[in-house]
């Protein structure tokens, strides 16, 4: 079993009260770690690490010297490539084919895309005339804006984590991490790897813990941390933007979604199909860009039902190692518990269940992990809870529509707005729609496919600024102004 510990001022420390909590196999149940729970006075130790860090070494640092160090880090996450995969499979219970392509390697590119960012940046100038002819230079410096506190989910844990230290880093901020307590093994790795590559000491702090009343409201609460980054829950933004108005901090916030899939009867069905099916299914539906309605034109409903329901039953449960496994468990039991509730009430509103609805047999092993069938609904309004809400699980439901006008209605009939998919093989369509639909990103033909340069973040309640590309360096520096008479 492993033990994990707080990483403060660039040393593993179990923390001054000694508390622990214990890290469960969504595969299996079994307690899998030992994980220390930051205090009130751990958090503050990290804080004041960070800002000492701030001042010190790493503030005397050139922007080119930090983008080399970003590099090495990076390089350093790919040198210990299988320890990533291995403790993010160990923690979230999902398929290793996930871990290898997408979320160990994005968490790398990560350092190197934003290191490549900040070493392109312009300073922007005006020359401005003055009545004695003489004029004046203007331009802007942009600074680091502190200590920035990272609170991050259990979905995506490194790639999610790291989405937002990268930039952090490299706009030359120090961070206080405090990951999901579902998911504490590769921020800890992470601390490894900065002080292999000599990052200097508090620079990256870890604190592990709990969300209210624990090392998450302990950070955000703490009136050094000069700004906060998160990404979660809708109704977890709304409690951290409560503690970040004491003292005026800025946030960035990327929050849940219910987002909408559309298919068109003249996109390429199999495509589509696939689509629809990745992005209903994988990581066991726990993917805040993933599609919980879809709306499907009628010449072609029934036989979309019927194909996606084929697919949805073909997925091969188990453990992350396992031949041939492409579908794992949901993180915990009281997820699990959360999902299964969702199901119970699509049936009590009248659904119509295409597949699923329940719980897989599984093999003894297995018994104590958190399984659940991929699930497809139809036959619900469009006012009912699960078509409404937003689930995270591995389930959808499949409503035919008539027109591109009607389809645009229902997509935008929600108050969440981070993603949608459009399926279509006509591309004037695929322009007039995705420029009328309020989200923060819109495929067309394909899903979770984005450039890291490129703005991410959702409308509505969805989230609150842009994060990706040059779009982060309006959250991680403040412009300075600075106007000199000639
Ligand atoms: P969550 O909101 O429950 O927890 C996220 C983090 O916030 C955790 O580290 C948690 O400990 C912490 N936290 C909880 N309460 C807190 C408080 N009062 N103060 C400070 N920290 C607190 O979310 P989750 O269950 O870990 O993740 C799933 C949610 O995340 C879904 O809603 C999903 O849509 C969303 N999500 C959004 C995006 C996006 O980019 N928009 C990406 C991934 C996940
Ligand atoms: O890497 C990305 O583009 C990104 N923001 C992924 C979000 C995944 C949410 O579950």
């Amino acid at each position: 079993m492993r033990t994990v510990n707080n990483f403060i001022n660039g040393e593993f420390q179990p923390g001054v009260d000694q508390r622990r909590f214990d890290k469960v196999s969504p595969v299996s149940g079994e307690v899998i770690a030992s994980i220390a729970e930051a205090g009130k006075a751990d958090v503050d130790q990290a804080v004041r690490a960070a800002k000492t860090a701030l001042d010190g070494e790493w503030g005397l640092l050139s922007p080119e010297q930090r983008v080399e160090l970003l590099y090495e880090v990076a390089d350093e996450i790919t040198h210990r490539f299988e320890d990533f995969v291995e403790a993010e499979m160990a923690d979230t219970g999902q398929p290793s084919h996930v871990m290898r392509h997408v979320f160990i390697p994005r968490g790398a590119a990560n350092f190197k895309v934003f290191a490549d960012v900040i070493k392109n940046v312009p300073t922007e100038s005006f020359m401005t005339t003055t009545p004695d002819g003489a004029g004046a230079l203007n331009y802007a410096l942009r600074v680091p804006k502190g200590v920035i506190g990272v609170i991050s989910p259990w979905n995506a844990p490194f790639l999610l984590m790291t989405w937002k230290v990268g930039p952090a880093l490299a706009c030359g901020n120090t961070v206080v991490v405090k990951p999901s307590e579902e998911t504490p093994l590769t921020a800890a790795l992470l601390g490894e790897v900065m002080n292999k590559v000599g990052i200097p000491k508090g620079v990256y702090n870890v604190v592990n813990g709990f969300g209210p009343e624990s090392a998450g409201a302990y950070l955000t609460e703490h009136p050094m941390v000069d700004a906060i980054t998160f990404t979660g829950e809708t109704r977890t933004g709304t409690a951290i933007m409560k503690a970040a108005a004491e003292g005026t901090r800025d946030v960035s916030f990327e929050m849940g979604g219910k987002n909408a899939g559309i298919v068109f009867a003249d996109a390429d069905f199999d495509a589509a199909v696939d689509g629809i099916f990745r992005s209903a299914f994988l990581n066991s539906g726990q993917v805040c860009l993933g599609t919980e309605r879809v709306y499907v034109e009628r010449p072609i409903f029934e036989k979309f039902v019927l194909a996606l329901k084929q697919k949805a039953e073909a997925v091969n449960y188990g453990a992350p190692l396992e031949q041939g496994v492409n579908y794992g468990p949901l993180i915990s039991k009281e997820h699990q518990e959360k999902v299964l509730s969702y199901y119970r009430k699509a049936v009590e509103e009248g659904a119509t269940v295409v597949t699923g609805g329940g719980v897989p047999q599984m093999p003894e092993a297995l018994l104590g992990g958190n399984w659940i069938q991929p699930t497809i609904w139809t036959g619900l309004s469009d006012d009912a809870t699960v078509v409404r809400e937003e689930i995270f699980g591995p389930c959808c439901h499949i409503r035919p529509f008539d027109s591109e006008q009607e389809v645009i209605g229902l997509a935008n009939n929600t108050e969440y707005g981070l993603s949608t998919t459009v399926w279509t093989t006509n591309l004037s369509r695929a322009h007039r729609v995705a420029a009328k639909i309020d989200v923060g990103i819109t495929w067309v033909n394909s899903w979770f496919l984005r450039d890291l340069r490129t703005p991410f973040g959702g409308t509505k309640q969805s989230g609150i600024g842009r994060e990706g590309g040059v779009h982060s360096l309006e959250f991680y520096t403040e412009t300075r102004n600075i106007c000199i008479k000639l």
